[in-house]
């Protein structure tokens, strides 16, 4: 099981435009007998919370971690305090909203600053983001330019490529985000990025009880992954070729909604290889080496519509990957928190 990890110079170049409506096209015409839902419907929050679209997860201890790759490791003791937490993934109306208020440009929509990529060919530079591309064969799964694409002109308005739109797909998680973006839309809202530890405390349900291993480490039912040797064949048993809207699956015992699954989810943490001792620097704070604008790594958890029992198995509460903090891809969005008062 390796790491799929989407490093900017490993991404080839896909010039055509087009390719992203080709690939939705492509995409419904292999998509088993399952329409397509644009909205799923959420229940209604509860009556007098003073944060009615997010969960209250309170404070506990729990051991962080799991046992299936080395980066899951060793299993850490850790306490969190209490926070809220946003119930759903920030979807793209909710975007659009803060778009909409604050003429705000994601960084995808921008062309990439070359002090901080001078590695970068000019062609890499222009604006864009990197797209899942299913592909109709592989060879081998190594090369993760076989189903990753560069494609310019994507981003959160057009995921797929400037052929493709979010209309009428506003209940869906936003993606093609950058830790910047989604910073800067949980300020705006006067929240955070949760820390790796608070998100897999809410994924745990807040519950210091583990499953038994079979069942932590077993796919999901209630989550949108992918069935099916990856990337090649997805017989989208759980519903969804691609992403899903917010809210489809059943919401873990806090009422939390897709956490594991659907889109990866930023956490502030820079990533390291592993857990290490509660000695370590806060888990948001740069290293003296990376605070001249070059790019960090960010911890991002719960895994993706692109997770599969064969080749990332990372649809799991303790599972983690690393993620530059500023490429844009098409299986990464967020949720915000508020460290504030319970209810
Ligand atoms: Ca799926």
């Amino acid at each position: 099981m390796r790491l799929p990890t989407l490093p900017r110079m490993a991404l080839v170049l896909l010039l055509a435009g087009l390719a992203g409506a080709a690939l939705w096209a492509a995409q419904a015409r292999r998509a088993p007998a399952v329409a397509e839902r644009l909205r799923c419907e959420l229940p209604a929050p509860p009556q007098g919370s003073p944060h009615p679209d997010m969960v209250w997860v309170p404070a506990g201890r729990y051991v962080q971690g799991d046992d299936i790759y080395r980066e899951e490791q060793p299993r850490r003791p850790v306490e969190v305090a209490g926070f809220w937490m946003d119930r759903t993934e920030v979807t793209n109306a909710q975007f659009a909203a803060f778009v909409h208020a604050t003429g705000y440009v994601t960084t995808a929509e921008r062309a990439v600053d070359a002090a901080a990529h001078p590695e970068l060919p000019p062609e890499l530079r222009q604006p864009g983001a990197v797209v899942f591309v299913a592909p109709d064969k592989v060879d081998g799964t190594t090369d993760v330019r076989q189903w990753w694409r560069f494609i310019p002109g994507a981003n959160w308005r057009h995921p797929a490529g400037p052929a493709t739109s979010i209309e009428g797909r506003e209940a869906f998680p936003v993606v093609a985000i950058t830790l910047a973006d989604a910073e800067a839309y949980a300020r705006w809202r006067g929240r955070s990025l949760p820390t790796e530890a608070e998100w897999e405390w809410a994924a745990r349900s807040a519950s210091p009880s583990r499953p038994p291993p079979q069942q932590e480490h077993a796919q999901p039912e209630q989550a949108n992954t992918w069935q099916g040797p990856f990337p090649v064949k997805n017989s989208a048993a759980d519903g969804f070729l691609g992403l899903a809207p917010a809210g489809c699956y059943a919401p873990n015992a806090l009422g939390l909604f897709d956490l594991i699954g659907n889109v990866w989810e930023l956490t502030v943490d820079l990533y390291r290889p592993g857990h290490f001792e509660a000695s370590s620097p806060p888990p948001d704070q740069l290293p003296a080496a990376l605070q001249r604008g070059q790019t960090a790594v960010r911890v991002i958890k719960g895994g993706s519509f692109l997770c599969a029992p064969d080749y990332c198995m990372r649809y799991r509460a303790g599972a983690r990957q690393p993620q530059e903090e500023d490429l844009a891809t098409s299986h990464l969005g967020f949720r915000t928190v508020l460290r504030t008062a319970p209810p």
